[in-house]
């Protein structure tokens, strides 16, 4: 296996293919994040549920598999995604089999590690009579005052997505109530994969990933009488390489969210690389006292930061190199003000000459931030891309953090919105930093930059 690029405090597995995030869950303190997992090839293909635990989302256990398909059974081809759930006690995953799609259930005890599997499944044996369904599949489960609730990502042939509402008293037996929300074709695409629908602050939030696009959208609205009227709608992350995101209450009351980051190499690269696909950061998600949606990295991520850099109030033109600030695993948390700049932000994983580099850039007039991976790396098999943010400052200052590790750079804007690129530098000394502003001066207002320390390593 091919060690470059691996991240070190972002959550993958020793080895292999994963995808999305699955089963999230906090049971007696223990965080438990399961996925899609392919444990013997780097391509998708065979999927199984991987398993790791944290007592702090930051540092991970890898965990024996929790569910591979039962040959003969209703996942023979795949156990796809679903959710995990505290039926009154007992630990409950529900789960797509495919053999065609099914709904699937198992369960545990309390270390969470062995599961068997229903003598019921499947408990949805396929959509509903006469409906033309483009997908039937990733069930996102809680409980209400009268029974459960399942929502299953889906879409009408021809039509666009959709999400569907269940509802059921035990679990076992599932009545189909109806389109939650349906989407149309020419806009969110032909079917919609891994819908979670949560409650957060007074609103509800409904995420779900709609193919043929690597998007993961929201709706915040209002859900009253199980229906669902949506209000604000966005993506939580304009990298493009952000998908299946699954979001879940945690013991404290907080609505954590991880992400599929997706690989941006060829496929030939990532299968001769061994391994392909990494867990975003944790993301809390919160509303803002304007009721739109915030996203941070969770708190405890601080506790990776080591040997703090700190630059306060500077002026700034052209390229600012930061010879204390280098590393190819930092966080550095910045708050600039354009001033009369065009444009003002940073550039990191940067060689010397200029060769390799990625840059994070507010665009002023057009109230955007651009993060360019295009010329991150030297090697033909990396697909850098372009991708851009609407982001509409007003008076704010820019304050961006600016997660890099390895092969990952997650960034958030003024709490507000998530652009994540993947880079693949070649050379060792591609760890610079600069911070750039261009078409007229900018302020530094504060830097702070740590060297962040691996979740494998520093127990
Ligand atoms: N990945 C799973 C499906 C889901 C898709 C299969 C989304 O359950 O719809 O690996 O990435």
């Amino acid at each position: 296996m091919d060690l470059r690029h691996r991240p070190q405090y972002h959550f993958l597995p020793l080895a292999n293919w994963m995808n999305d995030p699955n089963g999230l869950i906090q049971w007696d303190g223990v965080y438990h994040l399961f996925y899609q997992h392919h444990p013997h090839g780097p391509g998708w293909a065979d999927m199984h549920w991987g398993h790791a635990t944290s007592r702090d989302l930051v540092h991970w256990t890898h965990q024996p598999i929790a569910l591979a398909p039962t040959p003969g059974g209703p996942d023979a081809d795949g156990v796809f995604s679903g959710c995990a759930i505290d039926h009154d006690g007992v630990p409950t995953l529900v789960y797509t089999g495919v053999r065609p799609e099914v709904q699937c259930l198992a369960t545990s005890d309390d270390e969470l590690i062995v599961w068997q599997k229903s003598p019921r499944n499947p408990v949805i044996a396929g959509p509903p009579e006469g409906l033309d369904v483009t997908g039937f599949r990733d069930p996102y489960v809680w409980r209400e005052d009268d029974g459960w609730y399942m929502v299953l990502g889906s879409g009408i042939r021809g039509q666009g997505g959709m999400v569907m509402l269940y509802r059921s008293a035990d679990l076992y037996e599932w009545e189909y109530l109806g389109p939650l929300i349906e989407g149309r074709i020419d806009e969110t695409g032909h079917n919609w994969e891994c819908p979670n629908f949560l409650p957060l602050g007074d609103r509800h939030l409904l995420l779900f990933s709609p193919q043929p696009f690597r998007q993961a959208h929201y709706y915040l609205g209002e859900y009253a009488e199980h229906r669902f009227s949506p209000e604000a709608h966005g993506l939580l992350d304009y990298g493009g390489l952000y998908y299946a995101p699954q979001a879940f209450m945690d013991e404290g009351g907080r609505c954590v969210c991880f992400g599929w980051l997706l690989e941006g190499r060829t496929e030939a690269a990532y299968r001769a690389a061994g391994w392909a696909g990494v867990q975003s950061l944790p993301r809390e998600l919160t509303l803002a006292p304007d009721g739109s949606l915030q996203q941070r990295p969770v708190i405890e991520l601080e506790a990776l930061r080591r040997d703090v850099v700190h630059i306060a109030n500077r002026s700034l033109e052209g390229e600012t190199r930061l010879d204390d600030v280098a590393g190819s695993c930092i966080e550095l948390c910045v708050e600039l003000d354009p001033q009369d700049a065009g444009q003002v932000g940073l550039t990191v994983r940067a060689s010397p000459d200029g060769d390799e580099a990625t840059t994070i850039l507010y665009d002023v007039e057009r109230k955007e931030l651009v993060v360019d991976s295009r010329a991150a790396s030297l090697d033909p098999e990396a697909e850098g891309r372009r991708a851009t943010a609407p982001l509409d400052l007003g008076d704010e200052p820019l304050a961006l953090r600016v997660f890099v590790d390895e092969s990952v750079i997650e960034v958030f804007a003024n709490e507000r919105i998530c652009l994540t690129a993947r880079v693949y530098p070649t050379r060792d000394d591609s760890v610079g930093v600069a911070l750039v502003a261009t078409g007229g001066s900018a302020r530094l207002l504060s830097l702070d930059a740590w060297r962040m320390e691996s979740i494998w390593s520093s127990r």
